[in-house]
């Protein structure tokens, strides 16, 4: 068996920074000594992390790995998808398997393990997207949390006529959930009031992609936010998370619910945290479409940004996936010159999560502490993956990342990973780098050199919340 003693550097988990070294047999975190104090001879390898952090493997809980949408795919697969976010520092993905309206559940489940198996560099779980909610699919619910280690669904208050749910379905689900255990995970935008605006705003002869999010306001992710926190009350304060969360108002209505001490629970992505309607989605011509996604970014004259930043800090928002969903501009972005509304949604963003939650720390609106909580360990914890991953402790897989402060990263689609034909990071600084990343005991990344492999990725069932009541 393997072995890796991690020397010398700053090992860093929600419970603060400490001195420390690690020693990694096979496939596990086996002991953590004061600096020094480990074995001095036998068969490891020493790494050398003098003047690093060593933190827990990213846990990206919200991609979309080849997802069909907008008349095309996502761009990324899970071989050039899972390769990216190892880059990145991001050694777990939860990616969403798709049930659409009348397809039965446990088919569409079926084929993402088959898009999945064997092609993924680091390990993965999946939620399922309930695109149908109907008998058969809230049987479904039960038998996936029991035998399938699926234990949280995505319904969808926008897209009507592709993933939609009513509330009706919403609140069926909701009650399944209650009683299951399960996690409800809701994209909460109203999505019969956006197809008016959308209509309205084409009517008008507006097709440029920063309608986009003119045409998403804050107002329907704040009314569709209080609608599910409400629907969820009422099937017995089931467990709820609401994903990629942009909107202050939003962000209002889970703080209310959470100081109610309700089972609310929300992540934001770094879109939401650094980008902005008018300099990104508003840029000249069609070269906003890179920035269509949904929830939509939005106006840097609002506080939104500020108040996200807030909201991490003080736990209203839990956690920060990405929603990588990328799409290349050539052919797939294009497919919505002259009109918006037929823009691929999605942005993609699982190689740099890490590094761009790092500059929260440099810029000083996040402690070091709260960085690791919110891209590893509190995702863990939400879906059923902690202790095994999420955390550097004795037991834990040896999913861990030497990140080197005193370097920097640019990033670029010269040299990201991900399968895109542009980055919507392009030359963004980070005062930080990933230095060197090991997967279940295996170094897959050090410097800028790859020695992982499809295929090392391995399923992973999980269990409940950590956080249910
Ligand atoms: N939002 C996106 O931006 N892309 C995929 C689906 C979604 O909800
Ligand atoms: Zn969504
Ligand atoms: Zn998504």
């Amino acid at each position: 068996m393997s072995s890796l003693l991690i020397k010398g550097g700053t090992v860093v988990g929600p419970q603060g920074a400490i001195p420390a070294d690690v020693l990694v047999i096979g496939e596990k975190v086996s002991a953590i000594f004061m600096p020094g104090d480990g074995p001095v001879e036998g068969d490891f390898e020493v790494l050398d992390a003098t003047g690093k952090y060593v933190i827990p493997g990213g846990v990206d809980a919200h991609t979309h790995m080849e997802l069909p949408f907008g008349g095309t795919f996502a761009s990324d697969t899970f071989d050039t998808g899972t390769r990216a976010a190892a880059f990145g520092g991001t050694t777990t993905i939860i990616d969403f398997a798709v049930q659409r309206t009348g397809e039965v559940v446990q088919d569409g489940l079926a084929a993402w393990h088959a898009k999945a198996a064997g092609e993924c560099h680091i390990d993965y779980a999946f939620h399922q997207i309930l695109g149908g909610v109907d008998d058969e699919s809230l049987k479904a619910m039960d038998q996936l949390v029991t035998d399938e280690g699926i234990t949280s669904f995505k319904l969808f208050m926008a897209y009507p006529g592709v993933f939609y749910s009513d509330d009706g379905q919403i609140l069926r689900a909701m009650q399944k959930a209650r009683d299951n255990g399960a996690m409800i995970m809701m994209h909460a935008e109203n999505g019969p009031a956006i197809d008016v605006l959308v209509k309205q705003s084409l009517e008008r002869g507006e097709t440029d992609p920063i309608h986009h999010g003119l045409t998403r306001p804050e107002a329907l992710e704040a009314e569709a936010t209080s609608r599910a926190i409400w629907l969820a009350s009422v099937a017995a304060d089931c467990p709820l998370y609401i994903v990629h969360l942009s909107a202050s108002k939003a962000l209002e209505q889970v703080a209310a619910a959470r100081d109610l001490g309700r089972n609310v629970f929300a992540e934001t992505c770094p879109q939401y945290l650094y980008l902005t309607l008018e300099d990104q989605l508003g840029a000249p011509g069609f070269e906003g479409a890179k920035w269509v996604c949904s929830t939509p970014l939005r106006s840097k004259h609002e506080s939104h940004r500020a108040d996200l930043w807030k909201g991490l800090r003080s736990n209203d928002l839990s956690v920060v996936s990405t929603d990588h969903c990328p799409f290349c501009f050539k052919d797939q972005k294009e497919l919505g010159i002259g009109d918006f509304s037929k823009i691929p949604n999605g942005i993609g963003s699982v190689e740099h999560r890490v590094d761009l939650l790092y500059q929260g720390v440099v810029d000083g609106k996040l402690s070091l502490a709260r960085w690791v909580e919110t891209i590893a360990t509190t995702p863990a914890r939400m879906f059923g993956l902690y202790p095994r991953k999420g955390v550097v402790a004795p037991g834990s897989d040896a999913d861990i990342v030497l990140y080197d402060p005193s370097a920097r990263t640019r990033i670029s689609v010269e040299t990201h990973h991900m399968n895109m034909d542009h980055s919507a990071w392009e030359g963004v600084e980070i005062a930080g780098k990933v230095d060197t990343v090991i997967s279940r005991g295996s170094v897959i990344v050090s410097g800028d050199t790859y020695h992982g492999r499809k295929g090392h990725g391995q399923f992973l069932r999980r269990g409940l919340s950590d956080y249910l009541l």
